[in-house]
C-alpha cells in the first residue's frame, strides 16, 4: 500500500514549494537532524557492500568520485531516508501526485582527490531513459561539511526554466552544451550550496548544476535520492525502474534503523550492467580512449 499524505511539520511547506518551482531547487537546512545524519555517515562509512559496489568516475583533470547506486530502497537505514515521510512527503508536493523511488547513490569525493562533475541536468540524462516530461527529482543530503574546498554542490539559479538543453561527452562525463551553459552563466546566479551535515537541497531534473574537485584534506560524502511521478512512467525500459509503488515510512524510522547497513540481497548497479546509461557510455569511450 502506497502512503504518500504530505503530513506532518518535516514535510516542505507552501512558501518551500513556491521556491523550488521559482528557483529549481530550495535548500532546507536540517532535514536530517544531527543524530540521523552521524548516523547515516557513520554507517556508510563501514558500509563494506557500499564500498565495494562504487563505482569511480573520473574527470577530464585527473580528479575521481566514487558512486555506489541502487534502483530500490533498501532495508536499511539509507531505505528509511529515502522512504521516509518527510521526503516522500515532500517529493509528491514538488512532483504534484505520486512519486517513486528512481535510483539513489552515496557519492564520496574523498580529500585530496575526489573529482568534479561537469555542468549538467539530469533530465539530459533521464529523457534517455524513456521519461517524457521533466517531472523527475533529486534530493541531495549532505552527510558531513559540503564546502566550495571539497566540491560542494553548485547551481545557476532558475536554470530549469531554459528546459532540457542537449548533452555531449566532454572527458568521461557527459556535460550540458558548453556554450548554453556558458550564457546560462551570464543570466543566472551561480549558487554554491554549502551545507552541514542533514542540510538538504531539493532540486528539479532540468536545473543546471556541477560540483567542484575536492583538493582538501576533509572528505565530501553526500547521499542523493532520485524521484519519478507515476504519472511519468518511463515508455521504454532502461537501467532505473518503473513504477514501482513506494511505501512511505514514519520519520522516526531513520533513528530506529540505527547503524543498519546494506543487507546481503540489495542490488547495486554496476558499471556492467548500466551500460545504456549515457553517462556511463561516456565514461567507458573517456577509458579505452585512455587504455
Ligand atoms: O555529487 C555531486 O557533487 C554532484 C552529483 C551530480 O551532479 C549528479 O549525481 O547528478
Amino acid at each position: 500500500m502506497t502512503h504518500q499524505r504530505p503530513v506532518g511539520s518535516r514535510v516542505l511547506d507552501d512558501p518551500a514549494v513556491a521556491s523550488f518551482h521559482r528557483d529549481g531547487y530550495v535548500v532546507v537546512r536540517g532535514l536530517l537532524d544531527e543524530e540521523e545524519a552521524g548516523l547515516v555517515l557513520a554507517t556508510a562509512k563501514k558500509d563494506r557492500r557500499l564500498a565495494a559496489h562504487a563505482m569511480g568516475w573520473p574527470d577530464e583533470d585527473g580528479g575521481l568520485s566514487k558512486i555506489t547506486l541502487w534502483n530500490h530502497p533498501g532495508d536499511d537505514i539509507y531505505g528509511m531516508v529515502a522512504r521516509s515521510e518527510r521526503v516522500v512527503g515532500s517529493m509528491s508536493r514538488l512532483l504534484e501526485g505520486e512519486v517513486y523511488h528512481y535510483h539513489s547513490k552515496l557519492m564520496l569525493k574523498e580529500p585530496e582527490v575526489g573529482g568534479a562533475w561537469l555542468w549538467h541536468q539530469d533530465y539530459g540524462y533521464w529523457y534517455q531513459n524513456g521519461c517524457l516530461y521533466p517531472l523527475l527529482a533529486s534530493v541531495f543530503i549532505a552527510l558531513d561539511p559540503a564546502t566550495t574546498a571539497n566540491g560542494c554542490l553548485q547551481i545557476l539559479r532558475g536554470s530549469h526554466r531554459m528546459g532540457r538543453i542537449e548533452h555531449q561527452v566532454i572527458g568521461g562525463q557527459l556535460g550540458a552544451d558548453p556554450e548554453r551553459v556558458e550564457i546560462a552563466k551570464e543570466r543566472h546566479e551561480r549558487v554554491a550550496m554549502e551545507m552541514q551535515p542533514g542540510d538538504a537541497a531539493f532540486f528539479h531534473c532540468n536545473l543546471l548544476h556541477a560540483s567542484g574537485q575536492n583538493r582538501s584534506a576533509a572528505p565530501r560524502w553526500t547521499l542523493i535520492c532520485c524521484y519519478n511521478a507515476r504519472a511519468n512512467e518511463p515508455y521504454k525500459a532502461s537501467q532505473h525502474p518503473g513504477y514501482t509503488p513506494l511505501e512511505t515510512v514514519p520519520d522516526e524510522m531513520i533513528r530506529a534503523y540505527g547503524h543498519r547497513a546494506s543487507a546481503a540481497d540489495q542490488v547495486f548497479m554496476t558499471v556492467d550492467d548500466d551500460v545504456s546509461d549515457e553517462r556511463t557510455a561516456a565514461r567507458t569511450a573517456a577509458r579505452s580512449a585512455a587504455d
